[in-house]
């Protein structure tokens, strides 16, 4: 079992890690970068590690400085959270062989899921519906060309090692298609070191859907329902909803049992997201899947009851599973909205800086996951996510006007928020009708 846990990551999701710790009796050991010696992460672990100077690549990022930090406080496992390590094979399989018990899947299992052309390999091996065009790599125009012709215009080109829109073209026609792929590869060579690409048929106003799943050492995988995540900026999602307004029970039910099948497919273990893309037709495609706990996780847990944190650790400890797929029930409706430091005026550029006063609302159904208090300086050097404001409800409608009334309430001073621009969203006819797309924001924005 897990005696002490270092959580090798800031900000709310480290709160939020401490906090499930806490509660199952496991000591905390918190890092810290020099910029985030006030942080309330912190100051709320057990004990606490100052690792380097603010830059990433000196702290958070620094594997050798978080696997002495480790060593030196006696932890026997890390929580990477999400960003940072959360996905970084090699960070996992250094954990692996220190004898720390990375909370996570193994690092194979990372591996093999950063690869996105091998996974979809995998997954069209396993009979789990993928986006059309075949996940062969394309190392040339020439393969491309050839790859497009099968996929039929318009193509989406993409790195294997890609994820995030990086390395990502669309080709709406033949005649595009070389520049396309061109500055695609480039991108990807530049950005992942590998220029492996492959090419697939772009699918049109799409909703961005992923299945939670949790698995266990023993091969038990459940489904925890899905996420609509549709409202993105730059592939920077805003808000997310659960259950998704435009998906049939029928649907819903395929879609899960498609993520499992996924997840069964890889012997996956841990928490893990399925991401899918689904046609207005009501056709879904496999896209990724991601193997770390997800920022938009409260709100799978607002509807199931389930606490995926500690089901992580419980997980990672090597816990069976204490229930079935019979025995999840997804409740009522939740909605998060994040809520970051940024100027919705001029591009959305991040805006760091102290906060004055920061009142967060809470009542009944509201949750707040943040780190952020009146007086703190927010640093220039990472995410701009101030806070994640989530609800439940009965009832879509219920939970809508719980968010709207808490958004409302949110007073942030000292630095520009997005929770103006946020509130337009979730008072837009687009938004209250369910329908919205992945194309939706660049709609709304340009209005
Ligand atoms: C696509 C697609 C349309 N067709 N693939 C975006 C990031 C990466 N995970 C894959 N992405 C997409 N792949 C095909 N064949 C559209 C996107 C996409 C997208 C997906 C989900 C949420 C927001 C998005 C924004 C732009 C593009």
């Amino acid at each position: 079992m897990i005696k002490k846990v270092l959580i090798a990551n800031r900000g709310e999701i480290a709160v939020r890690i401490i906090r499930a710790c806490r509660e199952m009796g496991i000591e905390t050991v918190a890092v810290c970068s020099e910029a985030d010696r006030n942080a309330l992460h912190a100051m709320l672990a057990d004990q606490t590690i100052c690792i380097g100077p603010a830059p990433s690549s000196e702290s958070y990022l620094n594997i050798n400085r978080i696997i002495s930090a480790t060593m030196t406080s006696g932890a026997d496992a890390i929580h990477p959270g999400f960003g940072f390590l959360s996905e970084d094979a090699r960070f996992a399989r250094i954990c692996e062989r220190c004898n720390i018990t990375f909370i996570g899947p193994s690092s194979d299992m990372i591996a093999a899921s950063g690869n996105k052309a091998r996974a979809k390999k995998t997954m069209i091996d396993a009979g789990v519906p993928t986006i059309p065009g075949s996940a062969e790599a394309a190392r040339t125009v020439e393969d491309g060309l050839r790859l497009a012709d099968i996929a039929t215009y318009p193509v989406m080109i993409k790195a294997a090692l890609g994820g995030g829109g990086k390395g990502m073209r669309v080709a709406r026609s033949k005649d595009v298609f070389t520049q396309a792929f061109q500055t695609a590869q480039q991108e990807a060579k530049n950005a992942f070191g590998d220029g492996s690409m492959y090419i697939e048929h772009y699918v049109e106003h799409p909703k961005h859907i992923e299945v939670q799943i949790l698995a266990d050492k023993y091969g038990n995988v459940v489904s925890l329902g899905e996420r609509d995540c549709s409202i993105q900026r730059n592939h920077q999602k805003l808000i997310e909803e659960t259950p998704c307004e435009t998906l049939s029970e029928e649907k819903r039910k395929a879609i899960c049992e498609a993520a499992v099948k996924a997840a069964k497919a890889v012997n996956y273990e841990n928490a893990g997201t399925v991401e899918f893309l689904l046609e207005p037709s009501g056709n879904f495609y496999f896209m990724e899947m991601n193997t770390r706990i997800q920022v938009e996780h409260p709100i799978t847990e607002w509807v199931t009851g389930i606490d995926l944190i500690k089901e992580q650790i419980k997980i990672a400890s090597g816990e069976k599973l204490g229930f079935t797929q019979e025995d999840v029930e997804i409740k009522g409706h939740s909605i998060e909205v994040r809520i970051n430091a940024e100027d919705a005026e001029h591009k959305f550029r991040p805006c760091p800086g102290k906060i004055e006063l920061a009142y967060l609302p809470g009542g009944q159904g509201v949750r707040i996951d943040s780190a952020v208090y009146s007086g703190l300086e927010i640093p220039a050097y990472y995410d701009s996510m101030l806070a994640k404001l989530s609800v439940w409800a009965p009832t879509r409608e219920e939970a809508i006007k719980k968010a709207q009334s808490a958004l409302g309430e949110v007073i942030i001073t000292g630095i520009k928020t997005n929770i103006d621009y946020q509130y337009g969203i979730i008072t837009s006819p687009e938004f209250i009708s369910g329908k919205t797309d992945i194309d939706f924001i660049d709609k709304f924005s340009r209005k």
